[in-house]
């Protein structure tokens, strides 16, 4: 969604991001996606994007240019099954399947990601998408067909890019498709993103025996706003809680963490045969860090699967702001937190091996700098060069079992709800030529990962 454009092209079927971005404010919730630009109808639009659909062949090479040894991308669904299930559309198959063999063509490691919040829109009208369990067998066949079709070549996979974020913000603020507020349905999107993940790892093990698979999770680090307060220092756990352990805590112990447990009452229990098939489901731990905030009590009247008794700030006690901000009012720059993540998730879950599936900046007022002013990113090479080296650190001196690297991104894309006011692209994208420009942070990845002479 975010790249490839070609949204109606070669029998694929339509998204609720393509509802979403084609019918402004016509969803639940009324949320629009942002418009900055003159040529608001296209821009608001995923529907063109970067259009990666047609031009991954030179957009692949610029990635190995740069001294990629990885390339993460996502499935569309509605390439494979325009209408979620029902018949497959070969067409679909054959354009990742080219995919891969360029990638590695390339002598590049490619990793793919089963979901990427572009649902079939299909699913949504017929039982409400993630809301309902029907849900899960049709994700399981579809993820089936994918691992058919590119297993022979594959070995690292996810099944769902950050359940917390599409679960939150699409079925409980309504920010994203298909723009629900409902915290119910967030509690059921969860439980079904764990049944669906769960279901396709079973049809993994049968097709693709030497692969690994995992499901990409968002974590933030969390400061106790007040370092003092024993009760701050409680929520920035429920913090992690509430955003990671809902999802790997069933999967590694096999129960939601006892918070989550004890303020959300409309939150089923894992049952037994879910947790035995959650078990081992995880071959690795695929980690999306960009940032980390202040954690501080509330008394938690908001009592919903997204956020409950903490509440979270970027200033802290002494008015001091925990690092550089972003363009996104959620992002800032806190290196050291990135090593601090990396250590709670090895300590916690003892992962076999962490891949980093995302880590990324975007530079303030970068969508109204000249082209000079955005190329030289001075911002997200010191954010690359500072998260690298925590990274490194945590590797070298902590003992993380840290397998992969993927920066987010290659180039600027549809950066969802904020159409293309937001940048995380280490390459300039025009979207009216279509020109890739390098920025400086894309000269210092390339610099950072090239084999040593
Ligand atoms: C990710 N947070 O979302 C998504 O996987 C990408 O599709 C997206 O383009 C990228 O990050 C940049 O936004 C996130 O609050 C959303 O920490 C929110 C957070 C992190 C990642």
């Amino acid at each position: 969604m975010q790249f490839e454009g070609a949204y109606l092209e070669d029998g694929k079927g339509w998204s609720i991001w393509d509802t979403f971005t084609n019918f402004p404010g016509q969803c639940p919730s009324g949320v629009m996606v942002h418009e900055n630009a003159t040529d608001t109808i296209r821009l608001r639009k995923g529907n063109v994007a970067c259009d990666f659909y047609h031009l991954y062949p030179q957009d692949l090479r610029l990635a190995k240019r740069l001294h990629a040894k990885n390339f993460r991308f996502s499935v569309a669904w509605t390439r494979i099954f325009p209408k979620g299930d029902g018949p497959v559309n070969q067409a679909g198959l054959d354009y990742y399947s080219k995919m891969v063999d360029t990638i590695l063509e390339l002598g590049m490691v490619p990793a793919v990601t089963l979901y990427h919040w572009d649902l079939p829109e299909e699913l949504q009208r017929r039982f409400g998408g993630w809301n309902s369990r029907e849900i899960v067998p049709i994700f399981a066949n579809y993820s089936a067909t994918v691992f058919n079709a590119l297993g022979d070549r594959v070995i690292y996979w996810t099944t769902i890019n950050e359940p917390k974020t599409f679960c939150w913000e699409g079925y409980g603020t309504g920010m994203h498709a298909p723009g629900i507020r409902d915290p119910m349905q967030v509690a059921n999107c969860s439980m079904n993103v764990l049944y669906a993940h769960a279901a396709a790892v079973k049809q993994f093990r049968k097709i693709v025996p030497g692969g690994k698979i995992s499901m990409n999770l968002n974590a933030e680090w969390s400061v106790p706003f007040d370092s003092n307060s024993e009760q701050d220092q409680e929520a920035a756990q429920r913090k992690q809680d509430f955003e990671v352990g809902v999802y790997a805590d069933p999967v590694y112990f096999g129960q939601f963490p006892d918070s989550v447990r004890a303020r959300v009452p409309y939150l089923p229990e894992i049952p037994d045969d879910l947790a035995r098939d959650l078990a081992g489901s995880f071959d690795y731990f695929a980690l999306n860090q960009y940032t980390s905030s202040y954690a501080k009590y509330s008394d938690g009247s908001d009592s919903a699967l997204g956020r409950c008794d903490y509440d979270v700030t970027h200033t802290g006690k002494d008015g001091l702001i925990l690092g550089e901000q972003g363009d996104s009012g959620w992002l800032y720059s806190l290196p050291w937190g990135f090593r601090k993540v990396l250590n709670y998730v090895n300590d916690r879950y003892k992962p076999a091996e962490i891949s980093i599936t995302e880590n990324g900046f975007n530079v303030k007022g970068e969508s109204f700098m000249t082209l000079d002013e955005i190329t030289h990113d001075t911002q997200r090479v010191k954010y690359f060069q500072e998260y690298i080296r925590n990274a490194v650190e945590a590797a070298v001196y902590d003992n993380v079992p840290i397998s992969n690297y993927h920066a987010w991104a290659l180039m600027d894309n549809f950066e969802w709800t904020d159409g293309y006011s937001k940048h995380f692209g280490v390459c300039y994208t025009n979207f009216t030529t279509q020109e890739r420009i390098l920025k400086a942070s894309a000269r210092y990845l390339a610099n950072t990962f090239a084999p040593a002479k």
